[in-house]
């Protein structure tokens, strides 16, 4: 319980923080919440939504793979390459144990972000990172169960030039689904790979009771 609420207040800091950053441009700078086991917190959970190839898809496809959630939208200026960019070096530097791994993009922004907008996008980072997208619904749903901070900014000329503020973290689930924890997306890419290994590790000593 008390593990649970360090990441609900990291998060909720992490929204409020997001509202303060007046235009959407910067990261939210608040400490990278410590969790030392995982299982029970009360983020994370079910979701549906849509590939790239337009077939629904469920987080029961991935069930057996670590996930490793980012939310942005590809019309970002900042966060959302920086993250990209800084899990594609993770990768790298996992070497074959990035392949317990399944890095997904999902977009917080559906009615700008259709598929080939995300296709396109993910083109520029790691080949393994996978797009998502859904009704606004299914993304609201997805986005309220993570507790991630999604604002979007009045546009002061065209309606489709706006920004969208959010919260910039990087998600880790296990293989059976459950929330592990969450790491800033300005970490670098060494720092990300350090503590997969790290948590995935972890989780493998806490299943087998050492
Ligand atoms: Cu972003």
């Amino acid at each position: 319980m008390v593990l649970r609420s360090k990441v609900l207040i990291a998060l909720t800091l992490a929204a409020l923080g997001a509202a303060l950053a007046a235009t959407g441009l910067m990261l939210v700078a608040v400490p990278v919440p410590t969790v030392a086991t995982s299982g029970t917190a009360a983020i994370g959970g079910p979701f549906t939504l849509v590939a790239m190839d337009g077939e629904t898809v469920t987080d029961q496809a991935y069930r057996g793979k670590w996930l490793l959630l980012f939310f942005g939208y590809t019309f970002c200026p900042d966060a959302c390459p920086t993250t990209l960019n800084n899990i594609s070096v993770a990768l790298e530097k996992l070497g074959s144990d990035a392949g317990k791994l399944q890095p997904l993009f999902i977009t917080v922004d559906p009615r700008r972000d259709t598929r080939e907008v995300i296709s396109d996008y993910l083109k520029s980072f790691d080949p393994r990172i996978i797009g998502l997208t859904g009704t606004q619904g299914q993304i609201d749903s997805m986005v309220k169960e993570y507790r991630v901070y999604v604002a979007q900014q009045k546009s002061e000329s065209e309606d489709d030039d706006y920004l969208v503020s959010h919260s910039a973290y990087v998600y880790l689930i296990d293989p059976e689904g459950k929330f592990v924890n969450v790491i800033q997306g300005n970490e670098t890419g060494e720092n990300i790979a350090a503590w997969l290994r790290k948590e995935m590790t972890g989780a493998k000593r806490r299943r087998s009771g050492e």
